[in-house]
């Protein structure tokens, strides 16, 4: 058929980059639906019966990358969850409309998110940008540090903070590599304040929007 198709933007990023600050801002300013794979992660591991709790929270804990089966079918349903309340909403039936701006915050974060993407996905949406957001290391560790004190989240300290930092560098960096050389990144220096990086973000998307 002859559809649009969704676009996506993946936001990539060190530990505490503001992925998931800008996200929000975005998605208020422009409407796009903003899908957080770690969330849905955690979602995923605190509900109750899920068969991949474990496997999940020793992931997350270990700052290592989760199967992409697991997280592309959460992603997905989202994405479709999605389109199906849009469908109601536009012409009152279940049908999805492919229709729809989403980012996906936190992937592909490897080669197996990567390669797990390309084959259940693929060409069924379109990937228009990649947003990286870059800190140096030691605000990385500073916010996330400082987010520990109050989060909850089981990664928010020293040890796992150390095994995300070595992931980010040395996994998901060469996906935004592979992304560079398809001239699809935007590369954007978060150090600065949640205001200047968000207004980078709007010349940027407004460019891409037109
Ligand atoms: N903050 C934000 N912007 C600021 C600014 N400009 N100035 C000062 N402070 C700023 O921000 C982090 C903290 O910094 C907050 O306190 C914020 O107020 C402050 P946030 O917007 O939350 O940054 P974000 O980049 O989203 O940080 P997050 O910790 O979520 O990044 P991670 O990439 O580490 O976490 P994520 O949830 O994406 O993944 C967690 C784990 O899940 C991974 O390590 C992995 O084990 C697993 N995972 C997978 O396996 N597969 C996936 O596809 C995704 C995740
Ligand atoms: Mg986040």
């Amino acid at each position: 058929n002859n559809l649009p198709r969704p676009n996506v933007i993946f936001v990539l990023g060190g530990p505490g980059a503001g992925k998931g600050t800008q996200c929000s801002l975005i998605s208020k300013k422009f409407g796009h639906v903003h899908l957080s794979a770690g969330d849905l992660l955690r979602k995923e591991q605190n509900t109750a019966g899920s068969q991949y709790g474990e496997l999940i929270a020793e992931h997350i804990k270990n700052g290592t990358i989760v199967p992409v089966e697991i997280t592309c079918k959460l992603l997905m349903n989202a994405m479709l969850e999605n389109m199906i309340s849009l469908a109601k909403v536009v012409n009152g039936t279940d049908k999805p409309i492919a229709v729809g701006n989403f980012l996906i915050d936190g992937f592909p974060r490897n080669q197996d998110n990567l390669d797990g993407w390309q084959k259940f996905v693929g060409d069924k949406v379109k990937v228009e940008l990649v947003l990286v957001f870059e800190c140096p290391e030691e605000v990385y560790i500073a916010r996330c540090l400082k987010r520990g004190q109050h989060s909850g989240r089981a990664d928010d300290n020293p040890e796992s903070m150390k095994k995300r930092l070595d992931t980010h560098l040395n996994q998901t960096m060469p996906i935004v590599k592979y992304y560079e050389k398809l001239n699809l990144v935007k590369r954007i220096d978060s150090s600065r304040s949640i205001k200047e990086v968000h207004e980078e973000c709007c010349k940027i998307l407004q460019s891409l929007m037109g």
